[in-house]
């Protein structure tokens, strides 16, 4: 599916495909406990967002020099360019790579080096957003945004990610304070697994301009009154809401009833080399198992565009 679209829901070191990690890990004396690249595609059967996250936090050993993060976005915005993508605002998360002693500095200067060229290379234009893990203290969260400064011309936005039952958005309430303050834009992954509570609170607690999943608003007609008459855009990820099991199949997936109820939903990948697809895949799978009419489709591209952070001229320039 070719259509142009924006990507607003996708973690980087989520794209990072088998052969990549083997290939890294090689290069930086890593060693994986896996035989190879077939035996760690067997691991990829999650139960649920905790197994996932296990072995996505896992992999990330094999990423360790700027080259490395740059290797990995490049790798990303060319399968992202065939599949149309012309904007993507890409989440990472700092704090899983300077707990093991890779400083934010390579990240995000690894990050940029792919990002600087990527218009003239892939035709993408390029946003960062800086994701709190919220399963870590909100004191690390405001530690992180703090190493952050030397970089803040190059990131757009905080986000929230990571294991989010039992850690409501509440919980970092002044480090969005801070961020605001700064002149950063704010999302918040809410109800992917917690309650539609959590969607209200990363709302008027954190002050968030756009919800990543936001599933779980269906069981609160309230809310979805609320995110209809506010506009407020959803990140939802088909594919990985199967693979984690936030939906039973893809057929009892709600997308078809949040557009008619007239969510301004729009559809993304969340972590490609994990669950099965990147963007087109995802577009394709809804199209296909869904039923979603072309009318349908254009709207989910139209919508990524209305919801992303660019500005007027740029978005003209991106549809
Ligand atoms: C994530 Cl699918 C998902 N949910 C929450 N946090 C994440 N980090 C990477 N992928
Ligand atoms: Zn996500």
């Amino acid at each position: 599916m070719s259509l142009p679209k924006a990507e607003l829901h996708l973690h980087i070191e989520g794209t990072l495909e088998p052969e990549l990690a083997f290939e890294l890990a090689a290069r930086n004396g890593v060693s994986l406990p896996y035989a190879d690249t077939d035996a760690l595609r067997e691991a990829y059967r999650f139960e649920d967002l905790q197994s996932f996250l296990n072995l996505y936090y896992e992999l990330m050993a094999v990423l360790r020099t700027e080259r490395d993060f740059a290797d990995l976005a490049d790798a990303y915005l060319t399968r992202a360019a065939a599949q149309g993508v012309r904007h993507v605002e890409m989440f990472f998360d700092p704090q899983a790579h300077t707990a093991r002693g890779v400083a934010m500095g390579t990240v995000v200067e690894g990050l940029w080096r792919a990002l600087e060229k990527s218009e003239e290379t892939h035709g993408i234009s390029t946003r960062l957003i800086m994701c709190f893990l919220r399963d870590e203290s909100a004191a690390s969260a405001m530690e992180t945004l703090r190493a952050a400064g030397p970089y803040l011309d190059r990131i757009t936005g905080v986000g929230l990610d990571s294991a989010e039952v039992g850690h409501p958005p509440v919980k970092f309430r002044e480090v969005y304070e801070a961020a605001a303050a700064l002149g950063l834009r704010r999302v918040a992954h809410a109800g992917e697994e917690g309650p539609p509570e959590y969607i209200t609170q990363a709302l008027d607690v954190l002050g968030v301009e756009r919800v990543d999943h936001g599933l779980r608003c269906m069981e609160d007609p309230a809310l979805v009154e609320r995110l209809v008459r506010e506009r407020i855009p959803l990140t939802l990820c088909p594919l990985s809401n199967v693979r984690l099991r936030t939906v039973d199949t893809l057929a009892d997936h709600p997308l078809p009833a949040m557009l008619d109820a007239g969510l301004l939903c729009t559809v993304n990948s969340d972590d490609p080399a994990y669950f099965g697809g990147y963007v087109g895949d995802n577009f394709d799978a809804v199209r296909r198992t869904l039923g979603l009419g072309e009318e349908r489709l254009r709207e989910l591209a139209r919508n990524s565009f209305t919801a992303s952070f660019l500005e007027d001229d740029e978005e003209r320039r991106a549809r």
